[in-house]
């Protein structure tokens, strides 16, 4: 039997893929061949979700901690205990403090909109326990903001036009690793293609072109570009006339923007600059893909606010295979509010950022947060200032209880853990946020152990607190129509897949000066906001005033200036899913930085050898890879590993727990690190080296 599903992935591709049954167990594993984008190829990570599904330290029974916070240790117990004692807990809670105290934490493990998606599934119950709002801050929302300043939606372009593109520029963004299936609408356009990104990605290496500017500082290179193509008189005045406002204001902050105070600011030869501004001014259409990687720093929201106007500048938005991609989620109209019902909350209440967890736990108060649900995220792996977060969650009279599949470094501080299904045994409904397509994922198999669905869980939660708001207790299948209700879901049903129409964008016109942004205390014009750790200082040349140092001992022998600390996403994992594959870690191999061979020398580091990576806010420890593809200044990891595989800590030990200028998103690029080798590692490292076993200890499993 073939069973048609959805990858639940937090990546933009959403595929459509086939399950083959038999016997009642999942056997094979597929890419559907009719979906326009998926074309029949799933990717590295997710060929081995089957093995997921029946991997040894798989999660399939409730728990209750028997050690300390922290330990991992913990005792099997029933369904029933579990509920009891959850139920009873809250009713405490609620009764003392309200239901704000408790904080139902929601991450991107799984994008359905059913089981999933960042605060929706349970909201029901939440609203009528009156808990906190959750904003999931943690990945995309600064450049959503920033798009909608400028273009009225975050929904840009259709990806499958750049197969109509002349200049496809890459920018921040490395589709190979992170979302490949555009990559075949870029190649079938034959379009000349640049990449723009501090790090010679894969992405990168396949290129026509690859700019490396400074991380943080690519405003600042969108405004020298349209700086260009304005001073060769290639914009559209009649677009402009007609499509924006705020043009003559604009104009006047782009004639600061010259190549050569752009070459300062990004570090690129002016000439680079001047070459791309002319090559953008002499090719329509011109495309854009950026995404979510370039928003990590301070003025990230800014950036996508900015390079949204290159096209408007240009013409491109208005003609096919122009304008730029980010992320086509604002395109799809669902039936938000009747599927989450926050006309059930007793009282207005208050909302908690996703990505500042540590403060959440450690500083709110009135009332402090008292109970914890975690569901479909690993905060100790993926959010920013990892001691802080362990700090949080170690609180004692904080009640924590983990949905998980895995026995993540966050499964480790749970007081309850709840067993919960994967994408082949339970329904959900997905929207692309890299592609036009809905995607409906039928149950194929049945849960092992005593695995629930997220709706599940919360369904007999509701029953055992006696609640008796009727919609708390409807279907999956009640659930995804109600989600559906302006799309024809027999026909997504039957083929996994519908196509939905982007909608215009600009919405009405392209605002160049936003009234929006200017009320929510922003510059009303585009411009360029620097990042918060580089600070516009030359880092190569160690000029950073003595005592600047982050809070840092320096006599450890590291340069003043540290470097700048880019994580992104990895070809092997997926956030922290996957960490815990035995296949895919060892692909991934060691914890490794890359180091150019400048900032290696100067610091004595020869390849291979192991390093300690820190900040005043952690450390962590990676054995250095010298080379050529980071550009002085800046290094590079990846994100996803398991800290409890690492020697206690990752990267994010090390990220700073600060908002970005729009909506309060993450800065994990924007971070400064000192690099220093490790003269004690030895044989009796106690990093574990392609070692971990699916098994660890510090699973009840
Ligand atoms: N294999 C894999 N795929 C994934 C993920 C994963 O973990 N693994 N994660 C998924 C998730 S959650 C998301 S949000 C997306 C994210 O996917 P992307 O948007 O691709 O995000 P990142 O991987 O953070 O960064 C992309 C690129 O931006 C570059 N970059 C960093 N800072 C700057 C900058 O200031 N300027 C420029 N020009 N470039 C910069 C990085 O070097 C990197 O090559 O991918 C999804 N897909
Ligand atoms: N250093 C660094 N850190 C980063 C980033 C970066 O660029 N650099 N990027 C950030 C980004 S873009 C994001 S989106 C965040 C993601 O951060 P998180 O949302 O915390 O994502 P994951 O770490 O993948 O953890 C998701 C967990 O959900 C579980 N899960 C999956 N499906 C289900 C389900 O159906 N039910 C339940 N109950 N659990 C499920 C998985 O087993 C996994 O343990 O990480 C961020 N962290
Ligand atoms: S992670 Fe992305 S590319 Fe891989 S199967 Fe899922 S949606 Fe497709
Ligand atoms: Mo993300």
């Amino acid at each position: 039997m073939k069973v048609l599903g959805a990858c639940p992935l937090d990546c933009p591709d959403a595929c459509s893929w086939v399950v083959t049954v038999e016997d009642g167990r999942a056997v094979g594993l597929r890419g559907n061949r009719e979906h326009p984008v998926t074309r029949g190829a799933l990717c590295v990570k997710v060929n081995r979700y089957l093995e997921q599904l029946r991997a040894p330290d798989r999660i399939t029974y409730p728990m209750r901690r028997a050690g300390a916070k922290g330990e991992g240790r913990f005792e099997r117990i029933t369904w029933d205990e579990a509920l009891d004692e959850i139920a009873t807990r809250l009713g405490r809670i609620v009764d003392e403090y309200g239901g704000e105290a408790i904080w139902p934490f929601h991450g991107t493990g799984s994008l359905g909109y059913i089981q999933g998606l960042e605060g929706l599934s349970g909201r029901r119950l939440f609203n009528v326990l009156g808990s906190s709002l959750h904003d999931p801050t943690i990945c995309s929302i600064s450049g959503t903001l920033g798009m909608k300043y400028t273009l009225g939606t975050s929904g840009g372009m259709d990806p499958e036009d750049f197969a109509r593109s002349k200049l496809i520029l890459l920018w921040g963004t490395n589709p190979l690793t992170s979302g490949h299936h555009v990559w075949k609408f870029v190649q079938d356009s034959g379009a000349y293609t640049v990449a723009i990104d501090p790090v010679r990605t894969r992405t990168a290496e396949r290129c026509d072109e690859h700019l490396a500017p400074l991380p943080g500082t690519d405003a600042a290179l969108a405004l020298g570009l349209m700086h260009v193509v304005v001073s060769m008189g290639a914009h559209d005045v009649a677009f402009l006339a007609e499509h924006t406002e705020g043009w003559d204001e604009f104009r006047t902050r782009l004639a600061e923007f010259t190549p050569e105070r752009v070459a300062e600011i990004t570090g690129l030869p002016r000439q680079r600059i001047v070459e791309l501004g002319e090559r953008i001014a002499r090719t329509r259409p011109t495309a854009i893909r950026a995404s979510q990687g370039i928003q990590r720093h301070a003025g990230g929201g800014m950036a996508l606010r900015t390079l949204a106007c290159l096209p408007g500048v240009t013409g491109d938005w208005a003609i096919p295979g122009g304008g730029l991609h980010y992320s086509t989620t604002g395109h799809f109209k669902l039936n938000l509010p009747e599927l989450v019902r926050f006309d059930l909350l007793p009282h207005p209440v208050r909302t908690l950022s996703q990505t500042r967890i540590g403060d959440g736990l450690l500083s709110v108060d009135d009332p402090p947060v008292k109970a914890l649900f975690v569901i479909a995220a690993n905060p100790v792996g993926s959010n920013p200032d990892q001691g802080r977060v362990r700090a949080g969650l170690s609180r004692e009279d904080l009640f924590t209880v983990v949905l998980e599949h895995f026995p993540t470094d966050t499964v480790d501080y749970a007081d309850i853990v709840l067993p919960a299904t994967m994408q082949p045994e339970h329904l959900d409904v997905l929207a692309a946020y890299g592609n036009m397509y809905l995607v409906w994922n039928e149950p194929a198999v049945a849960p092992p152990g005593e695995c629930l669905s997220t709706t599940e869980t919360f369904r007999r939660l509701a029953r055992r607190m006696n609640l008796d708001e009727p919609s708390l207790y409807d279907s999956d299948e009640d659930l995804a129509r109600v989600l559906l209700k302006d799309f024809d879901v027999e026909r997504l049903r039957a083929d996994g897949f519908l196509r939905v129409e982007p909608g215009p964008v600009p919405v009405h016109k392209l605002n160049f000066r936003s009234a929006r942004a200017e009320m929510a205390g922003h510059d009303p014009l585009p411009g360029y906001t620097p990042p918060e750790e580089l600070a516009g200082r030359d880092l190569s040349s160690g000029d950073v005033p003595p005592g600047e140092s982050f809070g840092r001992d320096l006599s450890d022998g590291d340069t003043p200036d540290g470097l700048i600390l880019i994580s992104a996403a990895s070809h092997y994992f997926l956030n922290t899913t996957f960490g815990n594959n035995p296949e895919l870690q060892r692909r991934a191999g060691d914890s490794c930085i890359t180091l150019h061979p400048d900032d290696a020398a100067t610091r004595g580091i020869a390849d291979g050898a192991r390093v300690l990576v820190s900040n005043a806010r952690g450390s962590f420890e990676a054995t250095a890879e010298i080379s050529d593809r980071v550009r002085p200044g800046v290094a590079a990891t990846t994100k996803g590993r398991w800290a409890k595989f690492s020697g206690g800590a990752t990267v994010n030990a090390t990220i700073a727990e600060r908002d970005s200028d729009f909506g309060g998103g993450a800065v994990f690029h924007d971070n400064r690190v000192w690099v220093t080798a490790r003269q004690d590692a030895g044989a009796d490292d106690p990093i574990r080296r392609n070692t971990a076993s699916a098994a660890e200890p510090g699973s009840a499993q």
